[in-house]
């Protein structure tokens, strides 16, 4: 059975971990998607049945090569290694788990020859029990297969074809609308821990305010006997217990709360509670025990504004990546430490995951800083609205918010990137996909990065917060600045008098080549780069006077890699930062208005 690994894995009195990280072995699949299969791929080492490459893991495999047919592969490819159990996880009685942070896109696994599990859609985490199938005394083989093939009803969407190569030759083309690399692997940590028989399998915590006291609503749930007993407490960061409970479910009152505040609405933003659950037996003994950080305040929101702990909030920030040399959309905690260091100096308060849910490290991190997330499920460029679409685009959203629901970073879901919402089916098929969110998370505002033109689009009337996309003087008006302010203004404008929400400019930008130099500003420098901002700045201080404009995102905060176009030189390079984050001069540009509003905050 494989659940969605809704808790992080962590280590506890009662629970141990370890990663399989590390390099592990490699093999591509021939055309013929059967080859491994009915070859029996899965049942031997790879490396037995002829030539391996080897792969680090967590890391894309596409660029690890020298060999374009690694880096353009469609379809399959194998991974294993072995490893061991602990023999006391055994004689402790202890289950074991396996789990996958991420596999992008699909991954069928196996354990010792013994098919185990399937998870379908990148970017999510999830887990299987295998105590039946591992062995305490040998090695045990662990075996997986990746598919990165992205069709009509996969989150996000692609085509593939055949194209000829030579006589008699074919091999599959992936194409895909979205503008980024559909980097494939094993992307993050893979995980293998124990937990006693009778687990915490969940715990949900909502939180809110009222003059200096914070409450917190708590959910505590396991798998075991129906009589087993909880106690819950709660610890603040010198570790003084502020908090406790012996129901599984309930509410918790802090007096003279510290509340979580985002950079730098408060001198101590990013505060964090330890909010841990023991799971106690008949005879008293602790049977398991399971802590995390949980942040306490409250997201509120009316037709023109958002608050957070009910002072209104103003979101600056980027649109971002899960994107680097080398690694791809490996997970990497140099590259994010870095990030987030760079976030911090520009004095930045938030980022959108575009266009997908990131490590859950990354949102740990915004925990700890004070950093808000407006959080995206991996549905990009949606469009055909099927009903198996639907089906699978509800899912990714079931599991991005069982994986999320605790941040306190989190404060709104992104349930799509530029849709094509002005075809008519949008309407039904986005009033669905916000009423399963709102089923789940009625604590957070629903959004959409909406493209379409506000007269033609159909997706805005379900959303809690309009999010709008734009690329004034780079996509339209190229090279012209004069007109981007009055545009932004009268676009954001028009929004909010159709809709009566919030409104965020989520994207904008100019693609600039670092080094670049040329004045007048010219489209591709760093001139243009800056220019093109200033005017966008003129613009968001206006909307600000005007009362519903909530946020602005930069598009992006570093370069980032694309599929091979005439438009993209070396990836997109909208960035403000280079894919080494090295400032561009916009950097220091944006800094220096992104401080001025902390220091306003
Ligand atoms: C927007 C997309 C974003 C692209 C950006 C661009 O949301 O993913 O990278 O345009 O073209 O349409 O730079």
């Amino acid at each position: 059975e494989s659940t969605g690994g809704t808790l992080y894995p962590r280590a506890t009195e009662t629970r141990d971990l370890r990663t399989l990280d590390g390099i592990w072995n490699f093999r591509m699949s021939p055309l013929n998607p059967e080859y491994g299969y009915r070859n029996g791929w899965y049942e031997q080492d790879l490396e037995k049945m002829g030539p391996i490459i080897p792969m680090p893991v967590p890391a894309s495999y596409n660029d690890i090569g020298e060999d374009a047919t690694l880096r353009d592969h469609v379809g399959l490819v194998w991974y294993d290694r072995r490893f061991h159990v602990p023999p006391w996880w055994g004689s402790a009685n202890q289950r074991v788990w396996l789990r996958f942070s991420s596999v992008h896109y699909a991954a069928e696994v196996w354990i010792n020859g013994k098919s185990v599990t399937y998870h379908e859609i990148g970017h999510l985490p999830f887990e299987v029990d295998i105590t039946e199938y591992v062995s305490y005394n040998t090695s045990n083989l662990l075996t997986v297969a990746v598919d990165n093939t992205l069709l009509g009803d996969t989150v996000p969407q692609g085509t593939i074809r055949d194209i000829a190569i030579g006589y008699n030759k074919v091999r599959l083309e992936q194409s895909y609308t979205f503008d980024f690399f559909n980097y494939a692997g094993i992307h993050r940590t893979v995980f293998l821990y124990s937990t006693p028989q009778t687990y915490i399998d969940d715990v949900i915590v909502n939180t809110d305010i009222q003059g200096l006291t914070g409450f917190v609503v708590y959910n505590v749930t396991f798998k075991g006997p129906a009589d087993t007993l909880c106690l819950v407490q709660m610890f603040d960061k010198s570790d003084a217990q502020v908090a406790a409970s012996s129901d599984c479910a309930g509410l918790l009152e802090v007096g003279n709360a510290n509340f979580w505040w985002p950079y730098l609405m408060h001198p101590n933003p990013g505060y964090l509670y330890t909010f841990k659950a023991t799971l106690i037996g008949s005879l008293g003994e602790i049977i398991d025990t399971y802590s995390q950080k949980i942040g306490i305040r409250t997201v509120t929101w009316t037709n023109t504004s958002v608050y957070i702990n009910e002072k209104p909030m103003y979101m600056r920030g980027f649109g971002m990546h899960e994107d680097s040399d080398l690694r791809g959309k490996g997970w990497d905690p140099v590259l994010w430490v870095k990030n987030i260091n760079l976030l911090k100096w520009t004095g930045a308060n938030a980022f959108r995951t575009s266009h997908y849910p990131y490590a859950e490290e990354i949102y740990q991190l915004a925990d700890e800083h004070g950093i808000m997330i407006i959080d995206e499920c991996p549905s990009v460029d949606t469009d055909i609205f099927s009903a198996a679409l639907l089906a699978k685009h509800k899912q990714s959203l079931t599991e991005l918010i069982r994986r999320d629901k605790n941040h306190p970073s989190v404060v709104m879901w992104s349930i799509s990137n530029e849709p094509r919402s002005a075809n008519k089916l949008a309407d039904a098929y986005f009033g669905e996909v916000v009423r399963h969110v709102k089923s789940m998370d009625l604590s957070r505002p629903v959004t959409i990065a909406i493209s379409q033109h506000y007269n033609t689009d159909r997706s805005g009337q379900h959303l809690d917060v309009i999010c709008f996309n734009r690329y004034n003087g780079w996509y339209h008006n190229t090279g012209n600045l004069l007109n981007i302010a009055n545009n932004v203004v009268e676009e954001a404008t028009a929004f909010h008098r159709k809709h009566n929400k919030p409104v965020i400019m989520t994207e904008y930008g100019a693609d600039t080549v670092s080094g670049l130099h040329l004045y007048p500003e010219y489209v591709w420098s760093e001139e243009y780069q800056v220019a093109l901002l200033s005017e966008h700045f003129k613009a968001f201080d206006r909307l600000r006077q005007a009362g519903f404009f909530v946020g602005e995102f930069i598009w992006n905060f570093a370069d980032f890699k694309t599929a091979q176009t005439i438009t993209r030189v070396g990836g997109n390079k909208k960035g403000v930062f280079t894919r080494a984050r090295q400032p561009k001069t916009a950097a220091h540009h944006l800094r220096a208005r992104y401080s001025a509003l902390a220091a306003a905050d």
